[in-house]
């Protein structure tokens, strides 16, 4: 038995390991974000492969608000959950505009499902510690090592995976923009590089976020807090209305342009 166990695990891994070397989307995150950007382009008919550098998908969502593990999102949203089946409530109003208030657990966990049913390929423990770019200079993939490594400080040299585009969805830390402004070239932001997020103005931050998601640099688009943090925009706390509008945006910006480079 221990030997088929070991087999059986290998081969399996190994297929949608190397069926993930050339995609169509590289999600690097999967936060909130990066599993609904997942989700509506796999849905869309895409490639798409997903890398997280923890253990467990969900990002900044088991956590809910100070480790409450319930979330909050606007009206705009709830068609998202709805999409996804998460169960959602009114909110107690007290003046201003309607809230839903949903299970930080159920939504993560729905979240994650959703994008692996509608045919994301999702590895954990995998963090993306760079990209790879063309002659133009333009963002063609993403560079790949195991998180293992990178906690053990090891040198141990990654592997590079093909995407025709990269989402960068690693929340507040927006990582990928960070290393590209740095390695490869100006982003179209304020100052050319990552601003950096300002502090808590909910509405304005769930506005911002969606003007906020977006292609930075050919090839790489930014989307949830990272958007935020790119554009230098304010952050919302837990409200997680504009992460799941932010990663559908992005999608359909990804599928419309995939459509008309055909
Ligand atoms: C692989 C990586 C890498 C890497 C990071 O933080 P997230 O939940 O991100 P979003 O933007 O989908 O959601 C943000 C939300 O959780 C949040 O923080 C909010 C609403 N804050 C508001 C406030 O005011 O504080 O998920 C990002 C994921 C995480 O799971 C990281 O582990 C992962 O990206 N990640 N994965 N390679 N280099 N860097």
């Amino acid at each position: 038995m221990e030997l088929e166990t070991s087999r059986a695990i290998l081969k399996r891994f190994f297929e949608d390991f190397l069926s993930s070397l050339e995609v169509d989307v590289a999600v690097v995150g999967a936060g909130p974000s990066g599993l609904t950007a997942a989700y509506f382009l796999a849905r869309g008919g895409l490639r798409v492969v997903v890398f997280e550098r923890r253990l467990s998908v969900g990002g900044g969502i088991w956590g809910g608000g100070m480790m409450f593990p319930r979330i909050v999102v606007e009206a705009a949203a709830t068609p998202i959950l709805e999409e996804f089946g998460v169960r959602f409530e009114e909110a107690e109003k007290r003046g201003g505009e309607k809230l839903y208030v949903a299970d930080a657990i159920e939504t993560a966990a729905c979240l994650c499902l959703g994008a692996i049913r509608a045919g994301a390929k999702i590895f954990n423990g995998m963090s993306v510690e760079d990209v790879v770019v063309d002659a133009e200079r333009r963002v063609r993939g993403v560079v790949v090592n195991w998180t293992a490594v990178e906690l053990a400080g090891l040198h141990v040299d990654p592997l590079a995976f093909r995407s025709e585009f990269v989402i960068d969805a690693t929340g507040h830390e927006c990582g990928v923009c960070k290393l590209v402004a740095r390695k490869v070239g100006q982003l179209d932001t304020k100052t050319g590089d990552v601003v950096g997020e300002r502090s808590m103005f909910a509405r304005r931050a769930e506005q911002e976020l969606l003007e906020n998601t977006r292609e930075v640099y050919p090839g790489l688009f930014v989307a949830g807090m990272a958007a935020n943090a790119a554009a230098g925009a304010h952050r919302m706390g837990a409200v997680f209305g504009g992460m799941l509008l932010s990663g559908k945006k992005v999608a359909d910006i990804i599928l419309g342009r995939l459509k008309d480079n055909k």
